[in-house]
């Protein structure tokens, strides 16, 4: 790449241009998805001001309290795609059926699955939430898409990223050669690339767990960061925000590990395969680091359903292969 500003438009151009038999369907895509992050990163960055903030009446298919930030980035995520002609169907963690493209619509040959504003409890506080999303090729045939496009495991992903609402907002995003991040400039509206080639450190020094769930670990848990805690040659520190992309963002950056495993009240964990785990496992692979649920390669998992929660462990290659050791004494 060039020396001086590379916003995220060029920077979708060249990888373009690397791949003489691309359509550049998949820049169409990821312009529309980075435009409904500035509207959204607006519009969260106005939060503690306008009255939008509060819980809808409404609950989420997992019965959880929604409020109006998700309903309203959920809303901005399918705007921004449906018109594209490249999308047959897409699928967001705040519906519970996927979510069909209007007739008025060309349709493509792509399937995309979000999370369009996730940590959504930490925006009343002030905190760094997320968007995540995953881009599928479509496997069935026909006009529409179906729940079969969405049940394909991660290692079929074409592309993935999260956006984090932070102290800047930053897009990052991998379509299978390496990882790249970009930060928002407010002042003229553009994501600049500032990450070029993210590699996560082979071993870091940050653990992330939520540890008042202690009493529910499994004993190979409570061992795990046991160990951890009193590794010799390096002192690890504690961050747990409670917010997936900015866990996740915090350690790709700096190494470690972040878990959100199985306990013995919820054996498949809280977060959820194809909106989180998946787009997350497929950008730390590309970054060097690995992703798994205890067993196996979280992108080796064959969903079974939409909303599907899987155990997740995911980070830097020395903590998740030690944690991996520990599992197998179990
Ligand atoms: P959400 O999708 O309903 O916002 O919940 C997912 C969030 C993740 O961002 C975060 O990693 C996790 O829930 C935190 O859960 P807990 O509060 O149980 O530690
Ligand atoms: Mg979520």
């Amino acid at each position: 790449m060039e020396k001086g500003v590379t916003n995220l438009s060029r920077f979708l151009l060249e990888e373009q241009r690397k791949h003489p038999e691309a359509t550049g369907e998949f820049t169409i895509l990821l312009e529309q998805i980075a435009f409904a992050a500035k509207i959204i990163s607006s519009e969260v960055n106005k939060a503690g001001l306008v009255n939008i903030l509060g819980k809808n009446e409404s609950t989420n298919v997992h019965g959880e309290e929604q409020q109006k930030l998700d309903v309203y980035a959920n809303r901005k995520m399918i705007e921004a795609l449906d018109h594209t002609g490249k999308v047959c169907a897409m699928a967001s963690e705040e519906e519970e059926d996927i979510i069909e493209i209007p007739d008025k619509y060309p349709k493509g040959k792509y399937v995309i699955v979000f999370d369009p504003l996730d940590g959504s409890s930490n925006i009343d506080v002030n905190i760094s939430i997320g968007t995540i999303f995953g881009i599928y090729k479509r496997i069935s045939e026909g006009f529409n898409g179906c729940r079969e496009d969405f049940l394909q495991e991660g290692n079929k992903l074409v592309a993935s990223g999260y956006v984090v609402y932070g102290s800047s907002t930053m897009f990052v995003y991998t379509t299978g050669v390496g990882v790249n991040g970009f930060t928002l400039d407010p002042s003229i509206g553009e994501f600049l690339l500032s990450h070029e080639n993210i590699r996560i450190p082979e071993h870091g020094k940050i653990l992330s767990i939520n540890e008042a769930n202690y009493h529910r670990w499994t004993p190979e848990i409570r061992d795990f960061v046991e160990y951890i805690k009193n590794i010799k040659e390096r002192k690890y520190t504690s961050r747990y925000i409670g917010s997936l992309v900015a866990d996740f963002h915090r350690n790709l950056l700096k190494g470690g590990i972040f878990l959100y495993p199985g306990d013995k009240s919820n054996p498949e964990g809280k977060l959820r395969l194809l909106y989180e785990a998946n787009p997350m496992a497929h950008i730390i692979e590309q970054a060097g680091g690995m992703a798994t649920d205890g067993h196996k390669n979280i992108l080796d998992i064959k969903p079974e359903k939409l909303h599907q929660k899987t155990p997740l462990i995911i980070g830097s290659r020395f903590e998740v292969e030690t944690y991996l050791k520990y599992m197998k004494k179990s």
